[in-house]
């Protein structure tokens, strides 16, 4: 995570989902709206793997519990991409990893919306 990722700036420069939700950087939308915007993951888990972020920069987790409304717009568009995807029939899961010993690799919070097929029972 960087430096300067604070949980009170809108956008932060050297954010990589910063860039992506600004169209600075290309990415494969599947979703949108004023709060949420949602693209496939450039390695993907699964046949559906798409990240469902916050348009404003929140440097993780922990960051929404000043925000629970946003943090229920970020889950129910997690439960939109799925309906989108094909994949609320059959079941997805629904992920998201904070902080180093969670293996968050990119400081904007994000969703991992993952389903399209079997996937296996643990967490660790
Ligand atoms: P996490 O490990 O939970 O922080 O997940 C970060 C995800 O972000 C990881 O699955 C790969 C994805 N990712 C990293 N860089 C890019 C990128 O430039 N574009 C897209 N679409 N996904 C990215």
């Amino acid at each position: 995570m960087t430096a300067n990722a604070t949980d009170s700036d809108d956008v932060v420069a050297d954010c990589l989902f910063c860039k992506i939700v600004a169209g600075a950087i290309p990415s494969d939308q599947v979703y949108a709206d004023d709060a949420v915007f949602a693209f496939r993951d450039i390695a993907p888990q699964a046949p559906v793997h798409v990240l469902v972020v916050p348009r404003r920069h929140v440097s993780g987790l922990d960051g929404l519990r000043e925000d629970p409304d946003l943090a229920g717009l970020l889950l129910t568009a997690a439960a939109n991409v799925a309906r989108l995807e094909g994949v609320h029939g059959t079941g997805y899961r629904v992920a998201v990893n904070h902080g180093r010993h969670g293996a968050q690799s990119v400081g904007h919070v994000h969703l991992h919306v993952l389903g399209g097929r079997q996937l296996q029972g643990g967490l660790g």
